[in-house]
């Protein structure tokens, strides 16, 4: 039976030097300096660019790692994604898809736990270290199907992954939407990081110019989304694009599309037990941010559970950006991604 979450035994002692075992450091160390950099949001940690995205310096190491070691398996499913487009929500709904026969709604392992610890994060959960998640070695104990997840761009992800037959689900959102959530949630873990309570983030307005150039945290955004986009269309069965806007539109349908795609399609029964509705339910952010784990939990000690959950609204953007932003992002949006067949509504809330 599924585990309802990591449990962990071994010391953070333990952990350091078996991660040591994996990282060549000297190798880690000249990459470093090789590759370009730039300030994260104006602090003091850099941004490091690896395949032409930009990652946090501080998982550099991590992420390397997870490149060169990682071993995919045919079974597993990856969620996918940009960060803040609605990861916290399609790992919710994943999990709850595959474990629906293991736990009825009010037994659900969600109740009690963040879905980021349901789901693990690669590069920074188990490539990092964090002792609520398995470490690298642990991973071929996990049962089938492993739920991983990952935010690096497609470009980036370790071969083993896009070799396999292992699924990929990607969730997209609108740039605005998408900047705007970045903009509220970066600058306090940045502040956790450095400890420098001195930190000025930048205004959203200096932040839509570092969002244009893409010298964000996984950016630049369009390729991000176009890396997937494109590699969706060659390669239909194993990546499912979703957007985060027809998900709030229609969840019955992507809920059932998700199920159909994994191979685990709702049966007319369940669909009549009114199966759907239940997940869909649970899943709600309304839901998930009154829950006890979600108000005051810790995710590790630099992230708290409830920041996962602020508004989760679409158009919300409206609050924040200008008339002339909007423009400028569309304007953006036709140089990025005309003739691909991607397109992205930019509607006020
Ligand atoms: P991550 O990349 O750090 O994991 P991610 O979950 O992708 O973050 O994005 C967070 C956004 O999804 C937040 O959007 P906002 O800042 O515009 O509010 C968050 O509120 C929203 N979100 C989280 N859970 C849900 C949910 N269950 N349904 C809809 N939106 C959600």
């Amino acid at each position: 039976m599924r585990p309802s979450t990591f449990q962990d035994t071994t010391t953070q002692k333990n952990q350091k030097e078996e991660m040591k075992e994996t990282v060549n450091e000297e190798e880690v160390e000249q990459l470093e300096q090789s590759l370009p950099q730039v300030n994260w949001m104006g602090s003091k940690i850099q941004l490091i660019r690896i395949q032409e995205s930009w990652y946090s310096f501080n998982n550099f190491s991590n992420i390397h790692t997870f490149q060169k070691h990682f071993v995919a398996k045919d079974t597993d499913l990856f969620v996918t994604s940009f960060p803040k487009t609605g990861t916290t929500w399609l790992k919710s709904l994943l999990y709850s898809v595959v474990n629906r026969s293991l736990y009825p709604p009010n037994k659900t392992p969600l109740l009690s736990h963040n879905p980021h610890e349901l789901v693990y994060d690669l590069e920074t959960a188990v490539y990092g270290g964090n002792p609520k998640f398995p470490r690298p070695h642990q991973l071929d104990d996990l049962p089938s199907p492993r739920l991983l997840h990952s935010h690096l761009s497609y470009a980036s992800l370790p071969k083993s992954i896009k070799t396999s037959a292992g699924k990929m689900l990607y969730i997209c959102r609108n740039p605005l939407d998408t900047l705007v959530s970045h903009w509220h949630f970066y600058p306090n873990l940045i502040k956790r990081i450095t400890g420098d309570e001195d930190y000025q983030p930048p205004d959203i307005q200096d932040f839509f110019e570092e969002f244009c150039q893409g010298t964000i945290f996984c950016g630049p955004f369009f390729e991000h989304v176009l890396g997937y986009w494109k590699q969706s269309l060659e390669e239909p069965n194993k990546i499912l694009f979703l957007k985060y806007e027809d998900l709030k539109e229609n969840p019955s349908f992507y809920l059932k599309k998700i199920a159909e795609f994994i191979g685990m399609p709702f049966s007319p029964q369940e669909e009549e037990e009114g199966v759907i509705k239940q997940i869909i339910d649970l899943c709600d952010i309304n839901n998930l941010k009154e829950l006890e784990v979600n108000k005051s939990g810790l995710l590790s000690k630099m992230v708290e559970n409830k920041v996962f959950f602020r508004d989760g609204k679409v158009g919300g953007w409206s609050r924040y950006i200008t008339a002339p932003m909007v423009d400028r992002m569309n304007k953006i949006m036709e140089q990025q991604l005309g003739g691909t067949g991607l397109s992205f509504k930019l509607q006020p809330e």
